[in-house]
């Protein structure tokens, strides 16, 4: 059986890697390379095939500015089945952009810290995968070095993001009360997601207006970070976010530790490791939620709701033992019934959880990866399992989707596999399950 879908995921992985040297998170609906996506995609090619999942990162680092930024795609082709692409971003705008490939002019959630220390844990040949790391390490702390210079603007160890999809968790119910704040025009466009995915599984065109938007104004400013801070309506301090910067400091701390020298580097990680644990804890943890929730820079407030990203700081150890304890409580009460899987991506007991509809509900295999482990570092070990029996139980369940309906199905549901099919990190991150 487990055999059997190890297999499967590999066919699925194999199926979406591309002659650029890079995998798509998904055929038709995502044709490029996506920044977090390749990161998960390395974890699970690592298993099986190192080589591959060197060339991934290797690919993703190569479309890196000069101002050490790392885009959320990478435009490798002209394929034009996905909308907006490279001429809508027009990353050329930044003085500091690739001149070798075009891109958006926004990113993704830092794992590639976290990615190399499991691809240094995977790896059987410890000296190769390490000589591999030297090579590549000071690109991913220059990235870091990018988010803490660029993305701070009040010296605070919490970075910012200025769009949604920078987030990964695009439609999340947690940015409603931020499109109220905002009035974007009607754009015209052609949409080419709901050709491939039913248009109920994804945002609306309103949301999309407010995506474009966004951008509009970023690009006016050819993508300039200070004019950004200072002009986009959408600025949030995502716990998410924050915690995988986090979690991939400690990890380049270790790496370096392992090459060894680098004494600066260490130190100045340090440094932005201690304040940003210290902030995170003191600005983005609601007690009377029980949770970690996201602070909206832009309009100064807290964003007062349960997603799965109020669970990720787990994963990079950022609770104390007895905070964590009020989190996973706050979890099992609220998404954690017998008659679902964990762990939905927005809070059950909400008005506005949709369990169809992208992050507004259903569970991700790559935020119940983080989960997993996050549970396992404070010992949370019968839940951690749970939710890797879960996970596997859903993809047993509907295949390769990219996201699943957390209620458990007694054939009263029409489906419950949704979004795109073979996707990439459901099938990379099942084989690390199926291993652990
Ligand atoms: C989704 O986001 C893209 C935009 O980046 C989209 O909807 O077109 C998100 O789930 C994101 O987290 C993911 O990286 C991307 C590709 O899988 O798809």
């Amino acid at each position: 059986m487990k055999e059997n879908l190890i297999k499967k995921a590999i066919a699925v992985l194999d199926g979406n890697f591309q002659e650029g040297g890079f995998t798509i998170p998904s055929k038709g609906l995502y044709p490029f390379q996506w920044k977090w996506d390749s990161g998960f995609i390395a974890i699970g090619l690592a298993y099986y095939n190192m080589d591959k999942a060197k060339t991934e990162i290797k690919t993703l680092l190569d479309a890196q500015w000069l101002n050490g930024f790392i885009p959320h795609i990478v435009f490798h082709n002209e394929n034009d089945s996905y909308f907006p692409g490279a001429d809508f971003h027009q990353s050329e705008l930044h003085p500091l952009s690739s001149k070798k490939y075009r891109s958006t002019g926004m990113t993704q959630p830092p794992v590639l810290g976290f990615v190399l220390m499991e691809m240094y844990r995977i790896a059987k040949d410890k000296e190769d995968i390490l000589s591999f790391i030297k090579e590549f390490i000071d690109q991913v702390y220059q990235n870091h070095e990018y988010f803490y210079t660029n993305r701070d603007p009040q010296d605070e160890g919490l970075v910012y993001i200025y769009h949604n999809w920078e987030s990964g968790t695009d439609n999340s119910p947690v940015w409603d009360d931020i499109w109220k704040t905002m009035n974007p025009p009607e754009y015209t466009f052609e949409r080419k997601d709901t050709t491939h995915v039913d248009a109920a599984q994804r945002p609306s065109k309103r949301e999309y207006d407010h995506y474009l938007h966004i951008i509009e104004i970023a690009k006016e400013h050819n993508y300039d970070d200070g004019k950004i801070a200072e002009l986009s309506p959408f600025l949030v301090q995502d716990p998410l976010f924050n915690a995988m910067l986090i979690k991939s400091n400690e990890a380049l701390l270790e790496l370096y530790g392992l090459i060894g020298g680098n004494e600066a580097k260490k130190a100045t990680l340090a440094h932005w490791q201690k304040k940003s644990m210290e902030r995170f804890n003191s600005k983005l943890f609601d007690s009377d939620l029980g949770a970690y929730v996201h602070y909206d820079l832009r309009n100064e407030k807290a964003i007062r709701h349960i997603s799965s990203s109020s669970f990720s700081p787990l994963f990079a150890n950022i609770p104390s033992q007895e905070r964590a304890e009020i989190l996973v409580q706050t979890m099992m009460d609220n998404f954690g019934g017998d008659d679902k899987y964990l762990c939905a991506s927005f809070n059950p007991e909400s008005d506005l959880f949709n369990p169809k509809k992208y992050w507004r509900g259903p569970v991700w295999i790559n935020m119940n990866w983080l989960l997993f482990y996050g549970l396992k570092n404070y010992d949370f070990l019968d839940i951690a399992t749970r939710v890797k029996n879960d996970s596997i139980a859903l993809i047993e369940r509907d295949g390769f989707f990219e996201y699943f309906d957390c209620r458990k199905d007694n054939g009263e549901l029409e489906r419950t596999g949704y979004g795109g099919d073979n996707f990439s990190w459901s099938a990379a991150l099942l084989i690390d399950f199926l291993h652990n």
